[in-house]
């Protein structure tokens, strides 16, 4: 009798204890349910795409919502094809001497934005790192799963930016903290934000864009019609490659 009370006692507790665990985990999970799709973070630990408050003027996109990064003990690691594997802290680049650009941001779908972005050329890690001959480009592991892929000639394109200051303040989580990059005549996949690992690798990678839509893998600027968020989207013709006329 009392075996069989204890029994069901400790049953009940175990049920008890699971259903606080679901409950938690209901939690915790909730908020990254509804937020998949568009959301306002402000004020929460997480960043995920938004279009609320001052982002209308520019729009933020993640792949998936993601916890905000801590500067301190967030690193960039450099790895794959290179001779010296290396792995950096925000401090160490912040040492990198750098160059500020104003350049445009163009959305494949439709909407730009223009900031004034600031950090380093690609040389300074690759100094350090000192690829292999066979390393063609890089594939970029970002925070929020997000993946894409380099050549080094883009790479190394003088309009080609590792950013770490947007309009003169430190990349804000939602542009990309504490790592991006700026690439002017690509569509904006293909500036990948909140870096953790660069791999050096010997042969192209479809990044996430390119596997899920009708992207190319390049994602040069094709010519045709764009929607700046400044101008209220109004419609503005564009050439192809990076948007300068405005
Ligand atoms: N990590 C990560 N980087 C990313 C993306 C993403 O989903 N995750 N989206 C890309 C796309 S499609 C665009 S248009 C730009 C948008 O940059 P912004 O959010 O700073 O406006 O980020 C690019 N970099
Ligand atoms: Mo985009």
């Amino acid at each position: 009798m009392r075996t069989i009370e204890r029994l069901t006692r400790r049953g009940l507790l175990v049920r008890g204890l699971s259903w606080l665990a679901a409950l938690a985990a209901e939690a915790v999970s909730r908020p990254v349910r509804v937020r998949a799709d568009i959301g306002d973070f402000a004020g929460t630990d997480w960043v995920g795409k938004t279009r609320a408050g001052r982002y209308r003027k520019f729009y933020i996109n993640y792949w998936k919502p993601m916890r905000r990064i801590d500067p301190e003990s967030w690193r960039l690691e450099v790895t794959g094809r290179v001779r010296q594997p290396a792995v950096f802290r925000r401090d160490d680049l912040l040492e990198f001497p750098t160059r500020t650009q104003s350049s445009r941001l163009k959305c494949v779908e439709c909407w730009s934005a223009r900031a004034d972005w600031n950090g380093f050329a690609a040389s300074e890690l690759e100094r350090r790192v000192r690829p292999l001959p066979d390393a063609r480009g890089v594939v970029f592991h970002c925070a929020d799963e997000y993946k894409e892929y380099l050549s080094r000639e883009a790479l190394n394109d003088s309009r080609t930016l590792l950013v770490h200051t947007i309009n003169g303040e430190p990349l804000t989580d939602e542009h990309g903290f504490p790592l991006r990059v700026i690439i002017p005549f690509k569509y904006g996949y293909k500036n990948p934000k909140a870096i953790l690992k660069m791999e050096y690798v010997a042969e192209p990678r479809p990044g996430t864009w390119s596997r899920i839509g009708p992207y190319s893998r390049d994602g040069t600027i094709l010519p045709g019609t764009d929607h700046p968020l400044e101008f209220d989207k109004e419609p503005r013709r564009i050439f192809g490659g990076a948007i300068t006329q405005y």
